[in-house]
């Protein structure tokens, strides 16, 4: 069984002396099929990782084949002097080293060759972040693209012709591939992802409008003093024309100023996200989210230096320092989600509360979560247990005149 196309590189044409198909399977993981083409008198120099005795240099392939960081050999027949063993290297490289001949020199004896995997060239030739993948079925390489690149090594730029808008979405072609508009509940560059779905075996609350009647709560939230903290929550806003500041989660406690120890506002104004820590508050600039689409909010807040950052939909909009620098959030106090506590429980006012949306998942730890926690929470609902206070089923308990919706 032979290759049946000539290898890629117009350097080989003419030069090659052979092509070998080698099929190496290993006990583990390791499953590679290549053929090697060959290059009599050529050595690559400066990018050895191995070298060893070998009786020939198909062997020496083999062993190349084994080692997924291989990616060609050079083979040095042994002296007719000598026990028979012929000198294997294995080399490890990139495949624009081969086109630069200051590596490949001239070497009587030696013959060069370089493994291509069956489907991609190299186990680095997939471009534009694609990677190159084995197929068990097919016992074959071949490039796995990125969302709108396609071809053989991932440099085509996917057209709206292939259709690439899942669930109902529309196509237009751009200059640099195409773009999907999402029909409702649907997300991502192809609109792949479906709102509300990192999250689908949580409850959710619905809140029908903003009323001063609606809310859930945890008394004692807090059991000891807090020098820093993480509030995250998904959020979905069904009036996208509301102008109230919304709050969706406050915690007072009987000591703190106006009830408030921690809030975190939608609308703060209209389009924006509010922190606030004892009354001191923060806002970005400007992440609009009134959009009757499911969004992830996070912020964060350190004692030292006041530093404060907010998170949407796993990415940082705002970090920022000065809010209520050496304050102590302190403990023993209640958290309502969905209306401003002006006093602890209560002192709710129409024009603050949440409404019309739903909310789930809102959790509280004691540190500033890092950003890859916080992007694993809004692509995969993974929830850190790590520092966590208090958490999403304890609210299910606690709820007045709102829906607990099932999953
Ligand atoms: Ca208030």
């Amino acid at each position: 069984m032979g290759p049946k196309n000539a290898p890629p590189f117009a350097f080989f044409r003419g030069l090659l002396l052979s092509a070998v198909f080698i099929t190496a399977i290993e006990s583990s993981t390791v499953c590679r099929s290549a053929y090697f083409s060959t290059l009599a008198d050529k050595q690559l120099k400066g990018f050895v990782v191995k070298r060893f005795k070998s009786p020939g240099q198909i062997s020496c392939c083999q062993s190349c084949l084994k080692n997924t960081w291989c990616t060609s050999t050079n083979f040095k027949l042994a002296p007719q002097t000598s026990d028979g063993e012929g000198t294997c290297e294995l080399n490890k490289h990139n495949s624009s080293v081969i086109k630069q001949n200051t590596y490949l020199q001239f070497e009587k004896g030696v013959a060069f060759s370089m493994l291509w995997l069956k489907g991609c060239p190299t186990t680095n030739s997939c471009k534009n972040g694609g990677v190159c993948v084995y197929d068990e079925k097919k016992q074959s390489y071949s490039c796995k693209c990125k969302p709108i690149w396609t071809g053989e090594t991932c440099t085509d730029l996917v057209t709206c012709d292939s259709h690439p808008c899942k669930n109902r979405g529309t196509c237009r072609d751009r200059v640099n591939g195409y773009n999907c508009s999402c029909a409702p509940g649907f997300h991502g560059t192809q609109c792949e992802k479906i709102e509300g779905q990192p999250c689908s075996k949580a409850y959710r609350i619905f809140f029908e409008k903003p009323s001063t009647k609606r809310h859930t709560k945890k008394e004692n939230a807090i059991s000891s003093i807090l020098s820093e903290f993480t509030v995250c929550f998904f959020v979905k806003m069904n009036d996208t024309n509301t102008n109230g500041e919304q709050c969706l989660y406050s915690y007072a406690e009987a000591s703190s100023t106006s009830g408030n120890g921690i809030s975190v506002w939608l609308n703060y104004p209209k389009s924006r996200i509010g922190i606030s820590v004892n009354e001191a508050s923060g806002t970005d600039t400007g992440a609009g989210i009134s959009d009757t689409m499911w969004h992830h909010i996070c912020v964060t807040w350190k004692s030292t230096k006041g530093a404060w950052q907010l998170y949407l939909d796993g990415q940082l909009r705002s970090n920022k320092t000065g809010l209520n620098k050496n304050h102590k959030v302190p403990a023993g106090g209640t958290v309502i989600i969905g209306q401003d506590q002006d006093k602890v429980g209560g002192g709710f006012a129409f024009n603050e509360s949440f409404g019309p949306g739903e909310v789930t998942e809102v959790n509280l730890w004691s540190r500033v979560l890092s950003a890859s926690d916080i992007a694993e929470q809004y692509a995969n609902c993974h929830i850190t247990k790590v520092g966590l206070i208090h958490w999403w089923e304890q609210f299910k308990d606690g709820v007045t005149g709102v829906k607990v919706v099932e999953p």
